[in-house]
């Protein structure tokens, strides 16, 4: 064993452990620690040491970026975090204990974190807990998980144990959408590919634990571009100048940058940034900075600073996932304080919108409430607008706590995933498209009356929205009952319809909506002429046999329309054109939305309309 390594220019890791009680988490911390050669006494001192700065100050923001958000937050943490480091790198781990009541400590531990560490004891499987940790690590967006998968000296090292266990994972995991998920069989009582590799698994050829933390690329996944500074504090250091205190949250600064104080949208020139004593050129997250501004205008805590071309979303009204913690229910009605950024406001649930179920990750539209542990998606209505982002686009920015009024614990978090209703300005089409912070599409969705281009286009639609995009639905039947309501099915008559719709989603797709259009829209030249005019449109193909239509027949138009009771009945006695080339050809005869979801997700995904 050797001394406590440190070297002040290696990498700094965030991790964060989950897994069960008895998963044997520190067991693998220690063994980590041990056979990489660390031993740390205090790890406070460690992390003191490792910030210092060249001229021996300590630079706090190493390591208070996180930790001090959340105690700014008033989270009671039963977390605790450790330090060591490697010959390569350093590393904060964040342990969080596995009862499941203390979800709360999970979603704390990992919402700064890099990489996650998901342990799994090989002799209970991939059970609830797990589930639960790894769906929450998804949702909180940690970049890198590592599955780790513990004890396998009790089931004898054997390779149909990991095998099983990771299949179970994989197919778990192929409903949710994470970026980066890898394997590893281990013994952290006997050291089995943790530090060392041993003889005990050599049917496994991986990463050890160890390696894939020195070589995991973590570099990149703060957000550097939306400049969000929320003021804390403002400060006087004479009569006349004031400066604004507070943490870069994210993106950067320079002197001489055009800001908008927000909520009154002032505009103005950032004069000097100061960094404790020291004079700054500019800033970035996560620095404590002081702002000064040229001209005299009013801010005040809980005001924020943007770039003057790059301002937050401002809502009463949120939308957002919540992961509970209370043994009381959120349900509509309550009351609760919701902390976000600097503000503080009173809220009230407006509406549970679905529970997740943690087994199949189905949502349950029945639930219309939040029980311990739960995670749902929920909309609240504040007393003080909100500044923010999508947690999607900006997790520092897009996260919240509810504080229950009474008892001040912290009962839930939340991960923003969109405004209801607007409150958007009239700004040009690039601005408010930089404000959604998407790019526009049409995803127009064609085939045959009941082939399942709503029910496709409704998952579709419910899907971004709840990866944070903002997506609207056109659709046939509803159309006509409205504003094509005078239209019939002749083809002049279609034409319109098709003409009316495919306008309006070109002009809300300009806006940086991605609009899920489901139309029948029988005629290929019109379908291709939307193409031509629309800078992204995919279009879907819906294809399901007139035959299984027939049958389905779930308005019981078909059967009219074979009685003659309808006239030009697409299909019957009216032509469709099959899309030749669509961008998503979908078997409508294979029963899997999830699996069709996935193609049209898959198909924005290749042209960038979607991370
Ligand atoms: S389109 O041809 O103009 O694109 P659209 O998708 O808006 O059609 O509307 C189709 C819906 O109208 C069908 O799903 C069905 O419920 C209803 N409908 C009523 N009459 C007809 C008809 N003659 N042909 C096709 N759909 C019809």
């Amino acid at each position: 064993m050797s001394e406590f390594v440190y070297n002040p220019d290696t990498e700094l890791v965030r991790l964060v452990t989950a897994g069960s009680v008895d998963d044997g988490k520190s067991t693998l911390i220690g063994r980590l620690f041990y056979d990489s050669g660390q031993i740390y006494e205090d790890h406070l001192n460690a992390m003191e040491e490792a910030s210092k700065l060249d001229d021996g100050s300590i630079d706090f923001s190493l390591f208070t970026d996180g930790l001090s958000a959340e105690r700014e937050q008033g989270i009671t943490i039963d977390v605790a975090y450790r330090y060591f480091s490697s010959k390569k790198r350093r590393f904060i781990i964040a342990d969080v204990p596995g009862h499941t009541e203390y979800t709360r400590n999970m979603v704390t531990g990992a919402s700064q974190a890099q990489v996650a560490l998901l342990l799994v004891d090989a002799r209970k499987g991939f059970i609830e807990q797990s589930k639960r940790h790894l769906f929450l690590t998804t949702l909180l967006r940690v970049p890198h998980i590592m599955v780790v998968i513990n004890k396998m000296d009790m089931v004898d090292y054997a390779e149909s144990e990991y095998d099983k266990i990771k299949n179970d994972i994989m197919s778990f995991s192929s409903k949710m959408q994470i970026q980066d998920i890898q394997f590893i069989p281990v013994s952290s009582l006997k050291g089995d590919m943790i530090v060392e590799r041993l003889e005990n698994m050599p049917w496994y050829n991986g990463w050890t634990v160890l390696d894939y933390l020195e070589q995991v690329e973590v570099s990149a996944n703060r957000n550097l571009i939306d400049f969000r500074f929320p003021v804390q504090y403002v400060i006087r250091p004479d009569q006349d100048t004031r400066g604004y205190a507070g943490t870069v949250h994210s993106g950067t600064i320079r002197v001489g940058d055009r800001v908008k104080i927000l909520p009154s949208k002032t505009t103005t020139t950032v004069s000097k940034i100061m960094l404790g004593e020291r004079e700054l050129d500019y800033a970035f997250a996560p620095q404590s900075v002081m702002i000064f501004l040229s001209d005299e205008v009013d801010v005040s805590r809980g005001n924020m600073i943007a770039r003057a071309k790059n301002i937050p979303d401002v809502s009463k009204k949120l939308e957002a996932m919540v992961s509970w913690f209370s043994p009381e229910s959120l349900a509509p009605g309550k009351r609760y304080i919701l902390k976000h950024t600097t503000v503080e406001t009173p809220c009230t649930v407006e509406r549970v919108e679905y529970t997740i179920d943690i087994e199949t990750l189905h949502r349950n539209k029945d639930n219309d409430s939040l029980e311990l542990n739960d995670i749902g998606r929920v909309q609240f209505s504040l007393v003080e607008p909100a500044l923010f982002d999508a947690y999607q686009k900006n997790p520092r920015v897009g996260s919240f706590i509810l504080v229950d009024p009474d008892s001040f614990q912290t009962v839930g978090a939340g991960m923003i995933s969109r405004k209801i209703g607007s409150t958007n300005d009239k700004k040009n089409p690039a601005a408010l498209r930089r404000t959604i912070g998407q790019k526009g599409a049409i995803v127009w969705c064609t085939g045959l009356s009941g082939a399942g281009k709503t029910t496709v286009a409704d998952a579709v639609h419910e899907k971004l929205s709840d990866m944070g995009y903002t997506s609207e639905r056109l659709d046939g039947d509803i159309l006509r009952s409205s504003i094509t309501a005078d239209l019939g099915f002749g083809t002049e008559d279609r034409k319109r319809n098709v003409a009316i719709a495919g306008y309006t989603a070109g002009m809300m797709a300009k806006y940086g909506v991605i609009v899920i259009a489901s139309f029948i829209s029988p005629y290929s030249d019109q379908r291709d002429a939307l193409r031509k005019k629309s800078g992204s449109f995919v279009e879907v193909f819906v294809d399901t046999p007139l035959e299984l239509c027939e049958k389905r027949d779930a308005k019981g138009l078909y059967k009219k329309a074979r009685a003659g009771e309808i006239k030009n009945f697409t299909g019957i006695d009216d032509p469709y054109e099959a899309p030749e080339n669509p961008e998503v050809h979908i078997d409508g005869k294979v029963e899997d939305l999830d699996a069709h979801v996935q193609q049209v997700l898959d198909a924005l995904r290749e042209r960038n309309i979607i991370e």
